[in-house]
Order: structure tokens, then sequence, then C-alpha cells
């Protein structure tokens, strides 16, 4: 009999370095000889991470139109999916970035209602370094509100381990508050530091991915007032564009000016960014860039170092803002960087909210 697929659930806030660690870890256990399935997961269709990981190989799953939890059973019937041809030996899986009580809410019900056992990792929750200092400190707002913070917190602390991410950026000092912090805030949790962009610290990573036990057995009180009135600052934006351009343009600079311009011009507004990302697709060549928060610059994460005429967009945003002015915010923006481009563009499709109030399909409370 072959062993059950392994579960590893990466979680963390929005920007945290989640789809750039799986798409690492998806990359080194194949390089393993195991077949990997990777789920991703929205609010809203239109993911830049589906169409990136897809675009670098990987057999993705998505469930767009509500998170794991709210949706337990598309998450199962879509590693059902996955598993089709052939069984995978790993599923990945990503929730929503501004999830919690995911062990309650998807770690439990998949070890103790869903059919087909899984082998479950231990659950690492990766902590954003840009918004956890200030969060974590207690001192000064961390640019969200204390529902929103409450979030960040949560998601933790319902951690078997706290991945501690971008350290190829943050200087000695840095790591070793943060490392302090996690402990002061989270005594006793076991912190691993990486970097999802070079692989550094991935070696401790994976031993800490292979441990074997009984994970998920914490319980975790969570106030859903607080943490729907959290997910609910957020305005949330999935669009989907087409680019046509009577001469050729380079996709990097195009989609590094987008994001610098929908960052200038929700600063305005004092909205902080938690996660603005753009995927540029044309001919098989593709680039990505993110900002992660409101007082970073644009960042590209693929270049493609290529001019193309016609192109595929997508943009995600989750903002601290009126969806509203997200969207007025967004297409303003856009239409202005395409008209400096040499571009028509044309929106194919739209989505702009505040997330929901999360009602989850099970909640397993674990041992006190
Ligand atoms: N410098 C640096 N950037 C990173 C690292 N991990 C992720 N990023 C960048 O952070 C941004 C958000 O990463 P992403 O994986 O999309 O975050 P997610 O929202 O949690 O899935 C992207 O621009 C990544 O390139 C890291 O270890 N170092
Ligand atoms: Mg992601």
């Amino acid at each position: 009999m072959p062993d059950n697929p392994r579960f590893i659930m990466i979680g963390g806030f929005l920007g945290a370095g989640k789809t750039t660690t799986i798409s690492r870890l998806a990359q080194h256990y194949q390089s393993q000889g195991k077949r990997v399935a990777i789920v991703t997961n929205d609010q809203a269709t239109d993911l830049v991470d589906t169409n990136l990981l897809r675009s670098q190989g990987f057999d993705v799953g998505e469930v767009a139109g509500s998170c794991f939890c709210c949706n337990f059973n598309e998450l199962t019937r879509t590693v059902e999916r996955l598993g089709e041809n052939s069984r995978p030996d790993i599923v990945i899986a990503e929730p929503v970035g501004s999830c919690t009580d995911l062990v309650a809410t998807v770690i439990r019900p998949l070890q103790q209602i869903y059919a087909v056992p899984f082998d479950i990792a231990p659950y690492g929750v990766i902590l954003k370094p840009s918004h956890g200092l200030k969060i974590l400190r207690g001192t000064t707002k961390g640019g969200f509100s204390p529902q929103a913070e409450y979030i960040f917190r949560k998601q933790i602390e319902e951690a078997d381990f706290v991945i501690l991410n971008r350290i190829d950026e943050l200087n000695d000092a840095t790591i070793s508050e943060l490392t302090s912090l996690i402990q002061l805030n989270f005594p006793g949790l076991p912190c691993v530091k990486i970097s999802a962009m070079t692989g550094l610290g991935f070696e401790a990573f994976y031993d800490f991915l292979d441990l074997k036990g009984n994970f998920g057995t914490r319980a975790m009180e969570v106030d859903y007032d607080i943490y729907a009135a959290g997910e609910a600052e957020l305005g949330w934006l999935n669009a989907q564009v087409a680019l046509k351009a009577t001469n050729p343009f380079a996709l990097d600079a195009f989609l590094l000016k987008l994001l610098e311009r929908i960052n200038e011009g929700l600063t305005v507004h004092s909205a902080e960014v938690a996660h603005l990302k753009a995927i540029g697709m044309a001919e098989g060549k593709y680039a990505v860039a993110n900002i992660v928060s409101s007082s970073s610059a644009p960042k590209l994460s693929i270049g493609c170092h290529s001019e193309v005429r016609v192109a595929d967009l997508v943009i995600n945003a989750r903002v601290a803002v009126d969806p509203n002015l997200l969207t007025e915010s967004i297409q303003a923006e856009l239409h202005s960087v395409c008209i400096e481009f040499g571009i028509k563009e044309s929106i194919n499709t739209l989505q702009c909210f505040r997330p929901g109030r999360p009602v989850p399909t099970h909640r397993l409370a674990g041992v006190e």
C-alpha cells in the first residue's frame, strides 16, 4: 500500500511569501521524484497565484469564490480532481491570507471527517516582517485596524511552527528582535528562518515539515465578530485585463509602473496595502510584480525581460480601503499607465468587494 498523501498547508498574512515558499517546496519535492499537487484559494476568481504556479509548470487546483474553511467540500473535491489521473504524494495548500482558525476548520476536519486519510504535516505560518515588527511590538499601529491585527496574531497562535521569512533583506538586529518578539508573544513556538526568495534556511524547514506527529490538537479561541470585522476592513479586487499595443512595450516596466501608480493613488487615501500583485502573460512569457505594504516599493519577483505587443494581465489587490474607491483608483491608474505605454486595455472581468463574515463548514475545537 502506498503511503497516504502528505498534506502541507502554509499559512500567513497577505503578502507574507506563501506562494513563493510553496513554489520552492514543490520544486524540492518534485526533484525527489514525488508527485506534487498545489491548491490555491481566494474569495474570487482570476488569481495571480494560480496563473504564476501554472506558468511554472505545477499541477494547480483552485478553490475560488470562498475560503477553504467556508467551502471545505470544494477543497476536498479539488484535491480529488487533482488526483484523478495519478495520485499525488504531496498536496500543498495555500489558504487565503486573511483567514485564521484554519486548524479547527481545515486541518481537524481533514483528519476527523474527510474519508480519504491524509498524512498531515506540521502547520507552518509565515511571519511577514514588514507588518509583524509593528504589530508584535504592540507600540505603534501596524497600518491596520486592531481587528486586522487580531487576525495576524491569531494566525501565528494556531501554528505548529512559525516561519520567519525574508531573512535575505533583514539585518541581524532585526532578525534577533523578531525572534525575541515571537518568543515573547508566543512562548515556546518553534521558529524557522528562511528566505523564500533565495532558499536560505530551507534545509531546516524541510526537516520541520517532515516531522511526524499529532498536529492540530491545540484549542484556540477565536472571536468571529472581531475576525469578520478584520476581514471586512479590506477592499478586495481581482481583475483580468487584455492588453494590446501597436508597438511592443516592456512588460516588466509596465507592471512596475502600474503598481507604483496604484500605490501612489491609494496613499492619498491613507489606504494600507496588504498585498498588491499583478502578473502579465504573453506567449509563454510571464512577469510578476508585487507590493506588500504601503511603504514598500514595487518589486519584480519574476521578470520576463521582453517586449510584447499583446498580453493578459491579472491584478489582485487587498487594501484597507472602501472597495468602490479601490476600483475607481485602480481603473484610473491602469488607464493612464496604458496610455503612457501606448496600450489599449480592455477589462474582461473585475470583482471588487469586502470579504463577508466567515462561516466555516466545520469547526472542530481542539483538546483543552
Ligand atoms: N526579498 C524577499 N522577497 C520575498 C521573499 N518571499 C517572498 N517575497 C516577495 O514578497 C512578495 C509576496 O510574496 P508571495 O509569495 O506572493 O506572498 P503570499 O501573498 O503570502 O503568497 C513577492 O514580491 C515575493 O517575491 C523573500 O524571502 N525575500
Ligand atoms: Mg499567495
